[in-house]
């Protein structure tokens, strides 16, 4: 088999820049293609460096005119747009650069060990695995840290990134806008206290004039089985179901025949630090709790596109909403 060639990008490493393009014309004529697996919008990074602009044009044009080049720059190819469409969910590897990641997990750890609120506890959502109660021991264990995006303004600043904005547009059109009511969280799966999800779709207790939201899941490190990474069902979230399908929490039904053949559909997913993975609000999802002995961290957003208010007077309205962008 041939191995597929990739280079790595760096924000702040001219060299490895100039050792990229060189590494790069040499995959494509050792190989005839050329995947990039570490992408940094190198617009943005050119276009704020002087200096540097035409070694990032010349890339840059590179890039685009060599054939057969498979590339992850700024926004979703068309067929990562079609994949996304098809299968309601999409991986971009190292999307998140390391010195971002690395402050939005520093921000995770000391708002974890102050425990600032908003938090919500495992106890309180009682799924199998958590704490009996508050009062019980590890009851005080976080399974999120709510409303991210006024925990630091590093959330913010990267979703409105090109290669986040981008994608999100790609997805739900020219406006985007960001409900602070849904997700706005960062994930904790903490080692002894965690719980499984159940199957479920987003959408679930959300209401909106569509059933159209992509929620962006940001791996803060790795994400794997045995610490508690996302199950997807692929396609899922094109279907239609009835709803004796689910039970009264709306999770689907595990012990029902009819459920039986979407269940033999599940995919695993592993994220390493630095992933994003985006996926449809009716993407059916589910996880278990963490087994390992470290803790397992992930920023979570969810987007609507300009044409998809929240129905009055719904949990959905009941907070304010952030414009990331106006068509
Ligand atoms: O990480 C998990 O346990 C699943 C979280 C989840 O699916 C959700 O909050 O919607």
């Amino acid at each position: 088999m041939v191995p597929t060639p990739n280079v790595q990008t760096g924000f702040d490493v001219d060299c490895l820049l100039v050792d990229a393009g060189i590494q790069a014309t040499q995959a494509v004529r050792d190989h005839g293609f050329l995947e990039i697996v570490t992408f940094t919008p190198l617009a943005e990074m050119m276009d704020d460096r002087d200096d540097r602009e035409n070694v990032g044009r010349e890339m840059k044009q590179d890039a685009v005119m060599t054939d057969k080049i498979e590339t992850t720059l700024d926004r979703f190819t068309e067929d990562e747009v079609s994949s996304f469409q098809e299968n309601g969910y999409l991986i971009v590897r190292h999307l998140l650069d390391d010195a971002t990641r690395q402050a939005m997990r520093e921000r995770t750890l000391s708002d974890l060990e102050a425990l600032v609120e908003p938090i919500e506890y495992e106890a309180e959502l009682q799924y199998p695995g958590a704490p009996e109660s508050i009062q019980a021991e590890g009851g005080k264990t976080p399974r999120r840290l709510k409303t991210a995006h006024s925990r630091d303004p590093i959330f913010l600043e990267t979703l409105k990134r090109p290669e986040f904005l981008n994608r999100l547009q790609q997805l739900l059109g020219p406006t985007i806008i960001m409900p602070t009511a849904h997700h706005n969280c960062i994930m904790t799966k903490e080692p002894d206290y965690s719980s499984d999800t159940g199957w479920h779709q987003d959408i679930r207790y959300w209401r909106f004039e569509q059933r159209n939201l992509v929620t962006v899941w940001m791996a803060l490190g790795d994400e794997y089985p045995e610490n508690g990474s996302l199950k997807v069902i692929s396609g899922s979230h094109q279907k239609i179901y009835t709803p004796e399908q689910f039970d009264e929490e709306l999770f689907l039904r595990e012990d029902l025949s009819e459920n039986q053949e979407l269940l033999s559909n599940v995919e695993h997913l592993s994220l390493s630090a630095g992933d994003v993975l985006f996926f449809h609000c009716r993407t059916f999802h589910a996880a278990t709790r963490n087994y390992t002995d470290q803790p397992k961290y992930s920023a979570v957003f969810t987007f609507r596109g300009g044409d998809n208010a929240p129905i009055e007077g719904s949990r959905s309205a009941s907070m304010p909403e952030i414009t990331l962008s106006e068509g």
